[in-house]
């Protein structure tokens, strides 16, 4: 079923037969936010019902979390923000959304809910480790834009390169990116994510391997296709890593 229909569809059962019920109903945030959102019932619903990575608990956590990929961007903007606390960094969403938008660290700290999660980290190299991230959801982010339904893929667009000026990006598919873990991480071990760990925000995905969480992002994308333009979906997947990095 189509996006618009299946929303008709869920928030009519909902509206409907109601009755007496129908003053708390709408007092309620779930009503607020399906007559606020009406493209994105179905999609908290694409994501939900994934299986879900396992869940560790603090006496988990690895002493160090290790760090692995490019040099942190060198440039001078990126610097200039590491020593101001990201002042004036924005993380910006286009592309197939209706409302474009960039949010500062402190909207991404604010304006959503925040998710604690305990997870281990695979790198396709054969080492893990364990650790703890904290942000938004990524799909309470994009939900906020509104993706259109021509929207299949989200891509991340990092501010780190290969010192031979190809830039770091990563790619997945709308399901996948509403999955309830994948998040937009500000915080590792209850600190600001690290430079070395992908400051200010990298995604973390832990039901994919390593190389799909996309550090020090700086743009998302919304596009209605892999491949051409949009490259293989990754770095890596330009170098022939597989697309889907499933652990
Ligand atoms: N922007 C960017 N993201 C990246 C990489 C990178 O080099 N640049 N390396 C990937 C790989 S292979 C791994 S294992 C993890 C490492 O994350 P960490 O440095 O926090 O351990 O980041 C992934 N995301
Ligand atoms: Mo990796």
């Amino acid at each position: 079923m189509r996006r618009g229909g299946f929303l008709a569809f869920a928030a009519a059962g909902m509206l409907a037969g109601c009755g007496r019920l129908g003053d708390t109903l709408t007092e309620s945030p779930l009503i607020h936010r399906i007559l606020a959102a009406p493209e994105r019932l179905d999609l908290a619903l694409l994501g939900a019902g994934q299986p879900l990575a396992r869940e560790y608990t603090a006496r988990d956590l690895s002493p160090v979390f290790r760090r692995n990929g490019f040099d942190p961007p060198s440039d001078e903007r990126y610097v200039h923000w590491s020593r101001s606390g990201w002042l004036g960094y924005r993380l910006f969403v286009r592309g197939l959304v209706e409302r474009p938008q960039s949010f500062s660290l402190y909207e991404l700290r604010n304006r959503f809910a925040r998710r604690d999660q305990i997870t281990r980290h695979d790198c396709v190299e054969g080492w893990s480790v364990i650790g703890k991230w904290s942000g938004p959801r990524l799909g309470d982010v994009l939900s906020v834009c509104r993706p259109t339904p021509r929207a299949k893929f989200v891509v991340f667009h990092c501010m780190d390169d290969d010192n031979q000026g190809t830039r770091y990006y990563e790619s997945l598919d709308l399901r996948q990116a509403y999955h309830p873990q994948a998040l937009l991480a500000y915080a590792l071990n209850d600190q600001p994510v690290p430079v070395e760990n992908g400051a200010p925000i990298r995604l973390k995905v832990p039901t994919q391997l390593g190389y799909k969480s996309a550090k020090y992002v700086q743009a998302i994308e919304l596009v209605p296709s892999l491949g051409g333009a949009y490259g293989n979906g990754g770095y890596w997947e330009d170098q022939g890593y597989e697309w889907y990095a499933g652990v």
